[in-house]
């Protein structure tokens, strides 16, 4: 990988860790292609990132393999030669024990979770193979190291994401790219807004009584381990916020 300019492909830009981490990556002049389907949200972070890099925004839903393809086919040059990309688009849908689940959640989860990160992944990986070059962070959670009540297809999703990264760093060995997983707890995103449909009080609720981690703490980690010197590949790690021990042990005595 070049030491100069660094090309970053970011899926799910639009909010959470996926938009915290694009604009670090852009003070640090990262070249930046933002995903995610929100285009005023797109068009309002290019505006606000432009300052600092060049960015490139792609709207398309990871679900929709043909519009995956499209999309980063239609890269401009200058974007094309990409070194870093960060599977991060995702959600979990609904968390109900698994008798109740819905049909739709679960196909949300899976063909979001999984499938589209394969479907980016599929996309970007030839140019990185071609060049014996490239990163691939494949954002986990700590639902991909353990299971909790409730969290069934989530959790086997992010299962999958945590059993891809180990073959995607297995296969791409040979080919000299870089492949790691981060795997954060309870970050307060849109996260919860969008397991319970817009319910905004009860996404509230999970994140009150402790102190969780920010969008900001898990971006700083993701730059972390993309300026590791290339010998140097962070592959698995996992954090929580200190009032967090496990998916199901939260302090909530201390704030
Ligand atoms: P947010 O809900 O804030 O952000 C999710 C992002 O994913 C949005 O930018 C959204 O963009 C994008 N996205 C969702 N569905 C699709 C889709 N079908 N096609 C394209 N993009 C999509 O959540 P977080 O930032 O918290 O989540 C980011 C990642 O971190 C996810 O993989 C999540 O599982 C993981 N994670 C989150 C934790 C948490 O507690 N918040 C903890 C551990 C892991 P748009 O809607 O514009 O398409
Ligand atoms: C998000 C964290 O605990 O809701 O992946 O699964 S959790």
């Amino acid at each position: 990988m070049g030491t100069t300019k660094k090309i970053a492909v970011i899926t799910g830009a639009t909010s959470g860790i996926g938009r915290a981490t694009a604009q670090l990556f852009a003070k640090h002049a990262i070249h930046l292609v933002l995903c995610g389907r929100r285009q005023d949200r797109l068009t309002a972070l290019k505006e606000e990132l432009m300052h600092y890099t060049s960015v490139h925004t792609l709207n398309f839903d990871v679900r929709d393999k043909d519009a995956v393809f499209a999309a980063l086919q239609s890269l401009p040059a200058e974007f094309t030669d990409i070194d870093i990309l960060i599977n991060n688009a995702g959600n979990a849908h609904g968390l109900e024990p698994i008798q109740e689940g819905s049909l739709d959640d679960w196909d949300a989860m899976l063909d979001i979770n999984v499938k589209g990160l394969l479907y980016v992944s599929k996309a970007i990986i030839p140019g990185m193979v071609a060049k014996k070059a490239g990163h691939i962070i494949n954002i986990g959670s700590t639902a991909a190291k353990e299971v909790y009540p409730n969290g069934n297809v989530y959790c086997a999703s992010k299962h999958a994401v945590d059993a891809l990264n180990q073959g995607m760093r297995i296969d791409l060995n040979p080919f000299n790219i870089r492949v790691g997983s981060i795997n954060p707890g309870m970050v307060e995103t849109e996260f919860s807004s969008v397991r319970f449909k817009g319910d905004e009080d009860r996404a509230a609720k999970v994140y009150q009584g402790f102190t969780a981690l920010q969008a900001e703490d898990v971006a700083d980690i993701i730059h972390f381990v993309v300026t590791r010197p290339y010998h140097v590949n962070i592959a698995d790690l996992v954090v929580m916020s200190t009032a967090q021990a496990n998916s199901t042990i939260v302090n909530k005595s201390n704030d």
